[in-house]
């Protein structure tokens, strides 16, 4: 059979669970990466059997979920995070000695007590590929289903640069993911650079088509989604 990683599940209502689902009534053994915010929950729910209603496949078994990755795919390698150390870092340069003491204590209590990233390691696109290589060698499908537009609600005019950085940080993908006809169509609503996130989507699917294609023989493709009332879409009141 085929093993599948799905990148974006935390809960039992977005396209990444239903993918999930076509792909073990199929046959695949599922993978899957939950950021890393939404971790416990979703691992506490599926251990509770909160989802064993929606895990019901159509021949009446359960959808096995193999092993469940903490992921943040807006950090490529621990050197990317987190932020706020270096910044402290620059305030100690700035600041001199005098604030050294109290500035080292205090990141290192910041990170250690980071409640939403706490308890979890590896979780860095790097480190999260080096994981998966190394419980299981290899993968034959990779599904990205993520997308993160802090700012989603605000038109493109209005949205910062940091809120339009993000979505298009975290929104991008390869292999199958989800995109949405925003990206060549004005759709009043898909603000914050989402629109702008799934038209570098499509950009970026085409090259990585050609280039991953070429080199590794891997299809890369992307689906333009229809409505779906999932977790991030609420956010947009679709
Ligand atoms: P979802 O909330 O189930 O999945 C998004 C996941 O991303 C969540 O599990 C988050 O925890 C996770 N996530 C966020 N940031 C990060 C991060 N930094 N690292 C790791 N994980 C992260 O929502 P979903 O199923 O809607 O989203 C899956 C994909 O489908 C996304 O790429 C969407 O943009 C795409 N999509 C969804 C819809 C929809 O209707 N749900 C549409 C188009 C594309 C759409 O908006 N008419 C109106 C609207 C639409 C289509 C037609």
């Amino acid at each position: 059979g085929k093993r599948a990683f799905i990148a974006g599940v935390a809960d039992d209502n977005g396209y990444g669970w239903a993918i999930a689902k076509s792909l073990a009534a199929a046959g695949a053994e599922i993978l899957v990466g939950t950021w890393v915010p939404a971790l416990n929950i979703f691992e506490s729910s599926l251990r509770r059997g909160k989802f064993d209603e929606s895990r019901v496949l159509p021949d009446g078994s359960l959808m096995d979920i193999t092993k469940v990755y903490p992921m943040d795919a807006v950090y490529d390698s621990p050197e990317d995070v987190p932020e706020d150390v270096s910044f402290l870092l620059h305030l100690v340069l700035e600041e001199g000695k005098y604030y050294f003491c109290c500035i080292l204590i205090f990141s290192f209590f910041q990170v250690k007590t980071n409640k939403r990233y706490a308890g979890s390691s590896n979780w860095t696109v790097q480190e999260l590929v080096e994981s998966v290589k190394k419980d299981f060698g290899s993968i034959d499908i990779l599904v990205h289903s993520l997308a993160n537009g802090p700012e989603v609600s605000k038109p493109l005019l209005e949205t910062s640069r940091n809120g339009y950085l993000a979505a298009l940080s975290a929104s991008r993908g390869s292999s199958i993911s989800l995109t949405y006809i925003a990206s060549e169509r004005i759709i009043p609503g898909y603000g914050g650079g989402m629109s702008s996130a799934k038209a570098a989507l499509e950009s970026d699917t085409r090259v990585m088509a050609f280039e991953a294609g070429r080199k590794h023989k891997v299809r890369v493709n992307t689906i333009s989604a229809g409505p779906l009332r999932s977790r991030a879409a609420k956010a947009i009141g679709f």
